[in-house]
């Protein structure tokens, strides 16, 4: 018997958050892939919610320059977060489709909060090449799609740790980073003083996939309602997943990919989802939103055999 029965999916085509265009697509690349469809598949009700309004780069200013955009996507991710606790208040899984990381911000906040008004806690896992744990103080870009997880844990700009007005969104204890390969020197000392619990793409090798999502598991279910997956498409490996806006070399493998996301299924702990990063301009034939499709699947439930 699963928990949810109704998806409410909720794109995000904020590219307000990224050093290079055509994020902002990844909502029409991963519905063109047969989201929807492959959903209703599996037994789901879908609830497509469309798109939350996002400003266009052009019309706007860059701003701060140490966390560009950062008013713009304040707003998105604040709108994106009141649909997302909506949909968790009315029983459903939500399922945010970005756009870059940072909507991470609003996805987290809205899950955390909905759970929150019940007085329970939400866990955190974190699939990424990339540690999205900086800072506008230690930011080398300025691209607020690497603060996203610093965010979530109550570290930031205040426009979005205290989306919903508190902060955190987020235990440290109960975070979990999975794949990280690409850490900025200065953000590299804030993971490690941050309480988050790393498994970094050595630990994958070493460990092997099975160990590392069993353990990840545990400590973002500890004590927690259920735990949200943040998944990044850059921490799949560039040779499987193309599209992204910052691709690094060494990710996890087209099974490793499917296999966390099996894992974490069986888990029945899984209470929201978002698949990020998906950018059709540097992808080949759609295949990133393509994996992108079958990944949310595996996570949704569907089965080898
Ligand atoms: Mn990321």
């Amino acid at each position: 018997m699963r928990s949810h029965s109704t998806i409410a999916i909720i794109g995000a085509p904020l590219d307000l958050g990224a050093g290079r265009r055509g994020v902002d697509m990844g909502p029409s690349a991963l519905r063109l892939a047969g989201l929807n469809a492959s959903l209703n598949s599996l037994g789901y009700a879908v609830e497509d919610l469309g798109n939350v309004s996002v400003a266009q780069q052009e019309s706007v200013p860059a701003g701060p320059e140490n966390a560009k955009y950062l008013p713009q996507i304040a707003k998105t991710c604040t709108k994106l977060a009141h649909l997302v606790r909506d949909a968790v208040v009315a029983g459903h899984l939500p399922l945010v489709l970005g756009g870059d990381h940072s909507v991470a911000a609003g996805t987290v906040a809205g899950v955390a909060s909905a759970f929150r008004q019940r007085g329970e806690s939400i866990g955190l896992i974190w699939i990424d090449a990339h540690a999205d744990m900086n800072t506008p103080e230690s930011s080398p870009s300025g691209n607020v799609h690497g603060m996203p997880l610093a965010c979530c844990i109550g570290r930031g700009p205040v426009e979005l740790t205290h989306i919903l007005d508190y902060a955190p969104k987020v235990a440290p204890k109960n975070v979990v980073l999975i794949g990280i390969r690409d850490v900025d020197e200065s953000e590299g000392r804030q993971v490690r003083c941050s309480g988050v619990t790393v498994f970094t793409m050595r630990d994958v090798d070493e460990r092997g996939l099975r160990a590392v999502m069993t353990d990840a598991i545990r400590i973002a279910g500890d004590g927690t309602a259920g735990i949200h997956l943040s998944l990044d498409m850059d921490s799949v490996d560039p040779d499987e997943a193309p599209g992204v806006g910052t691709p690094v070399r060494g990710g996890m493998t087209y099974r490793e990919a499917h296999l966390a996301m099996e894992i974490l299924s069986d888990s029945d702990r899984m209470v929201s989802m978002e698949v990020v990063e998906v950018n059709p301009v540097l992808d080949s034939r759609n295949r990133t939103a393509l994996l992108g499709v079958e990944l949310v699947m595996s996570a949704m439930g569907k089965r080898i055999l």
